[in-house]
């Protein structure tokens, strides 16, 4: 009698009831000039439609949240209808996909921005270098946005949602992660603002909440979700008491009933930035709704994580870089592909399309 695999059973996400445990994660490729998806993405994305719930690379709500070449938006009509034709061809083989809706904040450049200032809670630079159309520059000091400026950024993200659904996605997840927008605004150390959206938990949380709301509003809570690191240094982020200011926001996000909270686990790096890192126990006990974890796990830790109960379905990155059929192959644990990590970003079909399924 073979004994059943944690990660290959079934889970209901919101009205959806999906075939296993596993999520592709969010993971930026860089492929689509002019901020488009290009029919390259449809078939990097059908690939790996066997995957449980597909989460696309993370991709901009407008102009203002783009901080890197070539990634997608979904802001413009070309742009919906280059998604739609990702979705069909994911439903075609019986996969579910949500889009990530990205606003990268302080994480920009000038040079997006016909030279205007990127925009952020409070005007912090971050340590490190842009990625930029003509190289890598240093960040610049961004613009801390107006009180009244937030709620047309909130707005932004109600029309996005409406495009996601019209781009025919199963539903979306909000990108509040990593450092970008609203995760600035989550933290000590990137706001500093002394209005309603600065200094106490409730206001730090309040983008992030309107947002949700908003966004929820148009799809329902249950086809939402919401990505956070709380342990994160991505970016440069830091916080003082990031445990007791997530428990928090999990208590407020615990009355939406939202689809799922992605958890992006403490990476190495993080770790070795010092991070205060908050314990996956934390946030599972502060969380009443479904849990998705990610962060370098491999099958035998994704196992173990949904045995214990940790979590209800674990996000593979890299793993799905170079895997389409990871599914498969955490079936029969048959070996993987490597991941070869010089195509992560920009390029052509080469380490995007080209990783052989086992059958090939
Ligand atoms: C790697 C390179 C560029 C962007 C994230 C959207 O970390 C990203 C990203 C990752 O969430």
């Amino acid at each position: 009698m073979t004994t059943q695999l944690h990660t290959q059973m079934p889970i209901k996400i919101g009205p959806y009831h999906l075939p296993n445990r596993m999520v592709m994660a969010p993971l930026t490729r860089q492929r689509a000039p002019e901020n488009s998806p290009t029919d390259l993405m449809i078939t990097y994305y059908e690939q790996r439609a066997s995957a449980g719930l597909i989460i696309t690379e993370a991709t901009q709500i407008s102009t203002q949240g783009v901080g890197y070449p070539a990634t997608p938006g979904i802001y413009n009509e070309q742009q919906v209808a280059g998604w739609k034709k990702i979705t069909e061809a994911v439903h075609a083989k019986n996969g579910h996909i949500f889009l990530q809706l990205w606003h990268v904040g302080r994480i920009s450049h000038p040079d997006f921005h016909n030279g205007k200032l990127p925009v952020a809670p409070s005007a912090i630079k971050p340590k490190g270098e842009a990625v930029t159309p003509s190289g890598m520059k240093p960040f610049v000091t961004p613009r801390a946005l107006e009180t009244d400026e937030i709620q047309g950024i909130v707005e932004t993200y109600r029309q996005a949602a409406i495009n996601a659904l019209a781009a025919g996605f199963d539903g979306v997840e909000i990108h509040s992660a990593n450092g970008y927008l609203l995760d600035e605004f989550l933290r000590e150390g990137t706001n500093k603002r002394i209005d309603c959206y600065g200094g106490t938990f409730e206001n730090r949380a309040r983008f992030l909440l309107e947002v949700t709301e908003a966004v929820v509003a148009v799809w329902g809570a249950d086809r939402v979700g919401i990505r956070l690191s709380p342990s994160g240094t991505m970016n440069d982020m830091n916080d003082a008491d990031p445990e007791t200011f997530f428990v928090y926001l999990l208590g407020q996000l615990n009355s939406f009933g939202l689809a799922y909270l992605h958890v992006v686990d403490a990476l190495e790096g993080d770790i070795r930035h010092g991070a205060n890192v908050i314990n996956l126990d934390v946030l599972r006990k502060a969380y009443n709704g479904t849990l998705i974890v990610c962060g370098g796990y491999d099958r035998a830790r994704a196992e173990n994580a949904i045995a214990e109960s940790k979590a209800d379905a674990v996000a593979f990155g890299q793993l799905y870089i170079a895997n389409p059929d990871l599914v498969e192959r955490f079936k029969v644990n048959a070996p993987l592909n490597e991941p070869d990590a010089a195509t992560f970003y920009g390029g052509n079909e080469k380490g995007y399309t080209d990783y052989p399924a086992l059958a090939d």
